[in-house]
């Protein structure tokens, strides 16, 4: 038996973990921590392994399928006979209708594949798609378009200088658990940790006592309500002159305007709609003023809410008041070896706005239009009304807002629909193909799409440590084959490419990528430079890894940001729109509790819970409920209950827990499958996104965002027969 050992690193979330992979005769049998690897040092979650059992996961698809029935029934076809008819029928498709009948789904695990990534922009490009949705509006869209409110551009996204703080506010994040989003950093717990050591703090508001907020400081905000919270700690800021003035008058605009504002929001308000003291709030901020240096780090807890980009741009204006800003162990400017944001901002493809959706003129958030809305842009007739798509690694059925059974309904409407996927999912189980993928194991690759996330910028490479199934082929082959067959050269954003894959010459993503490799930061030059790497280069001479930078620089302000008039605007038209939102926005008090999600170490958002170690025998979905809620209801562990919304209802199991407090239930999403999947099929559970609202006055405004946070919902114990889930229309 032949075995051998090779390097690789994980592409399931951010922080992509180096591994050691044990090969035995061609087969992948186990994979480990890379203890040499220069980010991660030996980090690995069990997820790394889970994902080797969807290797050879016999429900993975492992040659191109045709529809030939009701949703989900499919019949093996030929690579040539599936690739033929999708490219006649977009032809006919673009011409019978226009290049508006044709979108795109990007999902979530495309990101970490660098050839899928540039190949789905260039069969955009070559097609002239305009319809370009996505997850990011259950993710990070709110993120961004506070990015480009303060900073200029979508794309200039400041990190939180973790490794170097006094004081962290992680707000709507759980990096115990989640590893980590927006930072690429696998070692986020000892940065955390450290905080702590060096005598500074790290406080964690969350509504549930998190895995984060057990180890830390942690304050408990009413879900949906972290927007009252900062307003709290700004007007303090404000009113004790608690503000960096030197900084805010060099780089700042708007502050009186802003401060005239939030006037009517004072601190009583503040801490009755947060839920949190008013002494409480008014000494956080006074601390945080007072710390040699501090963060605010947000993520998907604070983006996903009614006023997710709000929250955003508070978080930040708590930073800039107290001139945390490009300096040490504040907010900086990322630095990547290849700077894939900067080239998008040089590029001209950093929008916001440049396209709306077509029913509820949602914008585009660098790029991509909110998933929401796909379902009602698919049914409503009229100009631009979609009549095919390619979903590219998503399963919105179950991962976006208000998927279900009206989004799958609306898919069952398109003329054509084919799917780039390992498995038959939940949504792709209603297109017309399905065309299977190469795993990440089985394919090569370089974390290129979050370089720029980096806390300590470095860079590495792999090479497929297996051979794929016979069956399977990437994304980008697929992608351009069918650009290819429709007579259009390749998938490739770049006309010259085009032009020369017609002649014959296909540039391949791995040539494209050395290539902007060797001209990097680190490149080597085509051999000018001798300690720069190149793509084969790295994956020989440095298979933990190469470190570029010990930290992310400083004194990068003037040169980096992208605002008219070089400042940061504090009080832009639109985030003063959203203040005077807030202040009139009342959630309906029909509704006793609030609902929140949760990610658990064993679930990847939809995908992985067809793998024995992830879903072993008896694993359950439950919602978190607090005893006292519990006790009043008559629910005890494994109690049924059913959750209401505006929206929809299901029925699921209880675990009593004090992580949350009264009034607070947290359900994971995910779950609910009906796909391709024996054990995830088997495993039971409900799809917590029937209960969030994908009506259009229901999405956040400046993203898009779904709300999937502090959702109003009721809560009953049940009596007698369970009735199925079900969702209003
Ligand atoms: N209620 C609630 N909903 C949420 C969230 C939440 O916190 N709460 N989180 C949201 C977030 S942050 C995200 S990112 C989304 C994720 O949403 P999605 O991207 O829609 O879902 P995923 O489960 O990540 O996977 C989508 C599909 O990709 C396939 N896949 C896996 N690897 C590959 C690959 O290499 N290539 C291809 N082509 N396909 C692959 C999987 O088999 C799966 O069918 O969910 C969002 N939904
Ligand atoms: N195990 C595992 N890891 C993952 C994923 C996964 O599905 N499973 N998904 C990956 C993906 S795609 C992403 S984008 C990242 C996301 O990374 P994170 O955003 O760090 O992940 P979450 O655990 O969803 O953290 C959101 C937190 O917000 C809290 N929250 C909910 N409502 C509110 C509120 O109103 N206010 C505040 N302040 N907090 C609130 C939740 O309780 C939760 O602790 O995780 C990645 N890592
Ligand atoms: S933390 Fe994320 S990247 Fe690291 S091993 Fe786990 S799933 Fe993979
Ligand atoms: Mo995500």
């Amino acid at each position: 038996m032949a075995t051998k050992t090779a390097y690789t690193h994980c592409r399931i979330c951010e922080p992509q973990c180096g591994l050691v992979a044990t090969i035995s005769d061609g087969r992948l049998v186990s994979v480990r921590g890379d203890a040499d690897h220069v980010h991660s040092q030996g980090y690995v979650c069990t997820k790394a392994a889970g994902a080797v059992e969807i290797v050879y996961d016999p429900d993975r698809v492992t040659q191109p399928m045709k529809r030939v029935g009701d949703p989900g029934v499919f019949e093996p076809v030929s690579w040539d006979e599936a690739l033929d008819d999708i490219a006649q029928r977009l032809g006919r498709i673009r011409t019978d209708s226009s290049p508006d009948a044709l979108a795109t789904f990007c999902g979530n695990p495309p990101l970490f594949s660098y050839a899928t990534s540039m190949a789905l922009a260039g069969f955009q490009e070559v097609l002239g798609i305009r319809w370009r949705y996505g997850i990011n509006s259950e993710d990070a869209s709110a993120r961004m378009a506070a990015n480009a409110l303060l900073y200029g551009s979508v794309a200039i996204a400041p990190k939180p200088d973790l490794w170097r703080t006094h004081f962290a506010v992680i707000i709507g994040a759980n990096p115990l658990v989640s590893h980590g989003s927006l930072v690429t950093e696998a070692r986020l717990r000892e940065a955390l940790d450290a905080v702590v050591e060096r005598g500074g703090r790290v406080v964690v508001v969350d509504p549930r006592r998190t895995e984060t907020a057990q180890r830390y400081e942690h304050i408990s905000v009413r879900p949906g309500s972290d927007a009252f919270l900062l307003l709290g700690i700004i007007r303090t800021l404000i009113d004790k002159d608690l503000v960096n003035h030197s900084f805010i008058d060099r780089h700042v605009g708007g502050l009186s305007t802003l401060a005239d504002v939030i006037a009517p929001f004072d601190i009583q308000q503040c801490a009755s709609r947060s839920g949190i003291p008013a002494a409480v709030i008014e000494q956080l901020a006074r601390d945080f003023a007072s710390a040699d240096s501090g963060v605010v780090y947000g993520r998907t807890g604070t983006c996903t809410q009614r006023f997710g980009t709000l929250n955003n741009v508070l978080q930040d204006i708590v930073v800039l008041l107290t001139g945390n800003f490009d300096r040490v162990g504040g907010l900086l400017f990322g630095w990547a070896a290849i700077d894939l944001p900067e080239l998008a901002r040089k590029a001209g493809t950093d929008t916001y706005g440049k396209v709306r959706t077509r029913v509820n003129q949602h914008p585009d958030v660098f790029g991509l239009l909110p998933s929401t809305d796909l379902a009602v842009d698919i049914v409503t007739p009229g100009e631009g009304q979609i009549k095919a798509l390619a979903l590219v690694g998503g399963n919105p059925v179950l991962s976006s807002a208000g998927g279900g059974t009206r989004l799958a309904e609306a898919l069952e409407q398109l003329e054509l629909s084919f799917s780039l996927d390992l498995y038959i999912n939940e949504t792709n189980k209603h297109c017309h193909y399905v065309l299977p993928v190469t795993h990440f194991y089985e394919r090569d690759d370089v974390p290129v799409t979050t370089l720029a996330n980096m806390l300590r910028p470095a860079i590495w490479a792999t090479e497929a440590v297996i051979e794929p199934p016979a069956g399977v082929r990437q994304e980008w082959q697929i992608l351009n084959e069918i650009a290819k067959r429709m007579g259009r050269g390749g998938a490739h954003v770049l006309r010259p490419l085009r032009w020369l894959a017609k002649l014959g010459w296909n540039i391949t993503p791995r040539r494209l990528l050395d290539l902007l490799l060797r001209t990097s930061k680190a490149g080597d030059r085509f051999g000018f430079r001798r300690r720069g790497v190149s793509f084969d280069k790295l994956t020989r001479d440095f298979p933990h890894g190469k470190k570029l930078l010990d930290e992310l620089p400083t004194g990068e302000i003037d040169a980096r940001l992208a605002t008219p008039d070089g400042k940061i605007p504090l009080a832009a038209p639109e985030v003063l729109g959203e203040l005077a939102a807030l202040g009139e926005h009342t959630d309906e008090d029909r509704f006793g509790f609030r609902l929140i999600g949760m990610r658990e170490l064993r679930s990847h958002n939809t995908w992985m819970h067809n793998a024995p170690r992830l879903m072993p025998e008896g694993r359950r979905l439950t919602a978190r409920v607090n005893p006292s809620d519990a006790h009043r209801l008559g629910l005890a562990d494994g109690s049924d209950v059913d959750i209401t919304s505006a929206s929809g209802s299901v029925r699921v199991a209880v675990a009593v827990s004090d992580e949350v407090g009264p009034g607070t239930v947290a359900l994971p999403h995910g779950w609910g499958h009906d796909g391709g999947w024996s054990r995830a099929n088997a495993a039971g559970g409900v799809n917590s996104n029937i209960l969030a609202s994908a009506s259009g006055s229901d999405i956040e405004r400046l993203a898009g965002m779904s709300i999937l946070n502090g959702i109003p919902v009721d809560l009953s114990a049940v009596a007698g027969d369970p009735p199925p889930a079900r969702e209003r229309p």
